[in-house]
């Protein structure tokens, strides 16, 4: 479980406290917080991992937060209290099923949004059909941050993203990469307490300039391969640029509860 935090110190409980039990991991990114964020994380939650990021940006926390997994499961979401750790079974359970790559929409029968204004609706929206008309896809979310997939997913999609573009670049990746993905319903509620760091039209921006650049430019390492021999080297890609990968396809498909139980 990763969660990049920025002056959460308020937030930050009710969302550890929340986890369920079964979740073994729970990495904060943090670094730049001029609160009490990390003390307070640690006071909720003892076992809490705390990674540094570099440089700002959400992009910069998640990556070097998936870095520091050691987890099967990788599931991202935000500290504000605007994600519900409750609802990470539904993220999980697609990738016990052959599933490599879930994302949470607020726009599928079951989710919802508390916390979107008009404008970013409408600038999300937008943004979703051009994704979907570039990739040929039929998502319906493409700016929310509540994610889960396989760590080994991580050596084909080679992270590059800064900003709050990460999900762009992962949900396009994940998509020209070939992997099995899935959309789950998830409700995003109010932020808890203080305001929002993403700024609608900078970050837009910086969303359509990721879009344009990764439809166009970037080509996944699977590229080429028919979608039968992707799904048969699934766990065992050949051209890994780092050995961290499951020896045995068996142990991907272990639910998270017994894995180190
Ligand atoms: N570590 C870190 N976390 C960040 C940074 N910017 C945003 N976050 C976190 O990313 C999550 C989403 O940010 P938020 O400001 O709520 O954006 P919004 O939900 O898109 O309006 C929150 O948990 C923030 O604390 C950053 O520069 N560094
Ligand atoms: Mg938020």
């Amino acid at each position: 479980m990763i969660i990049p935090t920025l002056n959460e110190e308020k937030n930050i409980p009710w969302v550890l406290r929340r986890m369920p039990s079964y979740v073994d991991e729970v990495i904060i990114v943090d670094g730049r917080s001029q609160d009490n964020t990390v003390e307070v994380a640690k006071a909720v939650r003892p076992d809490v991992v705390v990674v540094n990021e570099t440089r700002k940006g959400k992009g910069v926390a998640l990556r070097a937060g998936f870095a520091a997994a050691s987890g099967d499961i990788i599931v991202m979401l935000d500290a504000d209290g605007s994600m519900d750790p409750r609802e990470i079974g539904w993220f999980v359970a697609p990738l016990q099923h052959d599933f490599d790559f879930v994302k949470g929409s607020r726009h599928v029968t079951g989710g919802g949004s508390e916390d979107l204004t008009r404008l970013r609706k409408a600038g999300n929206r937008a943004l979703t059909g051009l994704a979907n008309a570039v990739l040929h896809s039929n998502y319906s979310d493409l700016c929310y941050g509540y994610i889960a997939f396989r760590r080994e997913c991580l050596e084909v999609l080679e992270l590059q993203s800064d900003g709050f573009e990460i999900e762009t670049e992962l949900i396009v990746r994940a998509a020209k990469a070939g992997l099995r993905i899935a959309e789950v319903p998830s409700l995003e509620l109010d932020r808890i307490s203080g305001a929002s760091n993403l700024q609608t039209f900078r970050d837009g921006w910086r969303v359509l300039h990721t879009l344009a650049r990764e439809c166009t430019v970037w080509e996944a390492p699977t590229a080429g391969a028919r979608p039968e021999a992707l799904r048969r080297v699934k766990y065992t890609y050949s051209n890994v640029r780092f050995p961290r990968l499951p020896v045995d396809p068996h142990s991907v498909l272990t639910p998270v509860v017994s894995q180190h139980a």
